[in-house]
């Protein structure tokens, strides 16, 4: 059986379109992956597609970038991971922009085989299979043969397979197109800066869900205003200049005061060129959300006016009374003025009506980050590069939490292990001044509920964080007693990453969220907003119901190197969606009430 013709020209697109202005070692190991994958779906040879695999997790791990190197062939070859072969590789993808091997394979399949391997559970090896069986190689296809009963037919696969195999489609349809807030500030920002070489450009704002803070992106609103924006020829100029975006790949629309085109990221952008008195009403409505708009636009009938993107403007004389800046716009609706971030219609009007909108955290409310790993198990920094690095970002205090000896591929340590970590942890505390560093751990939450290290050398830190990372696939019920087994350990501080999800990746294991909240608060142990841009666990919602609750969060970033410590505001904004104060977060207390709150002893 045949499949339809799948849709793959955008891949091909984006492999033989590959822009060479902003290559970065992820770019590379992104094809280099790829092109392993499609030699094992291939029946390549084993040792060929090992050596793809390793020269892509080299060259994700090299801390240079390969499109510096490149000219100087021995820094490259001086890479563990690459050898002639590869370098020889890299040199065609940097002087012609695409790979042979790659190319020549995605014209033997189809390049829709790439958007193939995106879905989880989905290796090459079942791909193979499928296309040897059927001669399919598109997501559309093989949903229908799920659908069919025809993947259980197939060897070794059943139809236990083929269900998880329709519950994997349906998760890659709900997440693709969608972007971790990091990458989508990260194109954002690149953006602001190449326009803000056109000259008369007095503005550049994100809005949409990026300015919202919300987890994930689908694209990006960026709005700009200033002399450019304002005559027809300037803003045609305008326009013209950003066509000539380098990572632009392609353009969807282009009017006349608007430019949409996806980049090579696949992200898609779309610019507005708007003129300062609309501004304002630009911002408000472009940043949303939908929701939030429907709402203020019915508050603002009710009042007398009409609201777009362009004013604020009375109803029978269609004057405009507002625009400029979204201030104004709020204070002619007789509302306080909203964050952004709680910009989703879930109670924000009617409290800015009745001057109740919480006095939201923030960023400098924070006083120390505690969670983070060290070269003596999984990060890539020691203690006092760590330490140093959290000083430098004005923290009071921070703690190192390595991780336990059940993740064993993470070096985690053993009682033994541990105690002597908690030493030189108190010896580097003594040596730096500034900074109060606490001894902690990320233990983790073995099946049955136990933690991994025993209850002496656990009572022996400052504080615990527990956490799971094996078994993920438990019922519900057993889940919940797992969690809540944990919870009344005496020795627990705060629960990590309390669902486990990784966005865009894996869903949440399943658990009574509720009853986890409630023994949270019962036994003071805190919850954790993991800020790591994956992670953001817990969730919005979940903070908010957390606070409800009575259960207090701690903020932290998971940071595995120095660099990492930064993706704290990813956490600070979900902490402001979830309308969280500075009184529901633990590490806003100064040094010493936390490390008592560590010890469950809060108010
Ligand atoms: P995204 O891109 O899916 O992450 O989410 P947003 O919120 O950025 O949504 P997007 O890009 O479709 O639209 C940007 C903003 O424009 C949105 O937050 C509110 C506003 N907007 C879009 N469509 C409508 C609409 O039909 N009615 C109203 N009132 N506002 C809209
Ligand atoms: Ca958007
Ligand atoms: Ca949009
Ligand atoms: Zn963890």
């Amino acid at each position: 059986m045949f499949s339809e013709k799948p849709s793959g020209q955008r891949w091909l697109c984006a492999v033989i379109l590959f822009n060479l202005y902003s290559v970065d070692n992820k770019a590379i190991a992104g094809i280099l992956y790829e092109t392993a994958d499609l030699l094992e779906i291939d029946a390549a040879d084993s040792f060929r597609i090992r050596s793809y695999r390793n020269a892509a997790q080299a060259v994700e791990n090299n801390t240079e970038q390969i499109k510096d190197l490149i000219n100087e062939p021995k820094k490259v070859l001086a890479i563990a991971g690459i050898g002639k072969g590869m370098l020889i590789n890299l040199q065609e993808l940097f002087s012609t922009g695409s790979l042979t091997v790659q190319a020549d394979l995605l014209k033997k399949y189809h390049p829709s085989m790439l958007q193939l391997l995106k879905i989880q559970g989905l290796g090459p090896k079942t791909i193979a299979l499928i296309w040897s069986a059927y001669q399919v190689c598109d997501v559309d296809g093989v949903e229908k043969l799920a659908r069919e009963g025809k993947i259980r037919e197939l060897p070794r696969m059943g139809e236990k397979h083929e269900q998880k195999l329709l519950k994997a489609i349906e998760d890659y349809r709900r997440i693709s197109g969608r972007f971790l807030i990091d990458a989508a500030e990260l194109e954002a920002r690149q953006l602001t800066e190449y326009l803000a070489k056109l000259p008369g450009i007095d503005r550049i704002t994100p809005a949409g869900s990026l300015r919202r803070g919300r987890e994930t992106v689908g694209d990006l609103d960026i709005l700009v205003t200033g002399q450019a924006c304002c005559g027809e020829v300037e803003r045609q100029q305008a326009v013209q200049y950003i066509a000539k975006y380098p990572p632009l790949m392609s353009i969807i629309a282009q009017g006349d005061n608007k430019i949409s085109f996806r980049l090579r990221s696949d992200m898609q952008v779309d610019v507005r060129l708007l003129p300062p008195e609309s501004f304002g009403a630009a911002m408000q409505y472009f940043t949303g959300s939908k929701a939030h708009n429907v709402a203020l636009r019915q508050r603002a009938l009710k009042l007398g006016y009409t609201l777009n993107e362009y004013s604020l403007a009375d109803l029978k004389t269609e004057q405009p009374v507002a625009g400029r800046t979204e201030e104004d716009i709020y204070a002619r609706l007789k509302l306080d003025y909203v964050p952004p971030e709680l910009r989703e219609n879930l109670g924000e009007i009617d409290a800015a009506e009745k001057h109740t909108l919480p006095k939201l955290i923030a960023l400098e409310d924070l006083q120390g980050d505690v969670h983070m790993h060290t070269v003596e198990t999984d990060g890539r920094n020691t203690i006092e590069e760590m330490a140093e690095a959290a000083k430098a970002r004005g923290y009071k205090y921070m703690a190192i939490t390595d991780h336990s000896k059940n993740l064993a591929f993470a070096n985690g340590l053993d009682d033994t292990r541990a105690v002597a970590h908690i030493k030189r942890i108190h010896e580097a505390n003594d040596k730096i001044d500034g900074i109060t560093i606490f001894a902690g751990i990320e233990v983790d939450i073995l099946a049955d509920g136990d933690l991994d290290l025993s209850d002496d050398v656990l009572a022996q830190m400052d504080l615990v964080i527990a956490s799971v990372h094996s078994v993920f696939n438990q019922e519900a019920a057993k889940m919940t007693d797992r969690l809540l087994k944990a919870i009344a350990n005496p020795n627990t501080s705060l629960i990590g990453h309390p669902t486990g999800r990784l966005q865009l990746r894996r869903d949440a294991y399943q658990f009574d969220m509720d009853r986890v909240l409630t023994a949270a608060a019962k036994h003071k142990v805190a919850m954790e907003l993991n800020s790591y841009p994956d992670r953001l666990d817990l969730n919005d919602v979940h903070l908010r119901q957390a606070k409800q609750r009575g259960v207090k969060i701690v903020i932290n970033t998971d940071s595995h190197h120095t660099s990492h410590l930064d993706k704290i505001r990813y956490g600070i904004l979900q902490a402001r969606r979830a309308w969280l104060t500075k009184d529901d977060v633990l590490n806003t207390l100064s040094a010493e009430k936390f490390a008592k709150a560590m010890k469950s002893e809060w108010n």
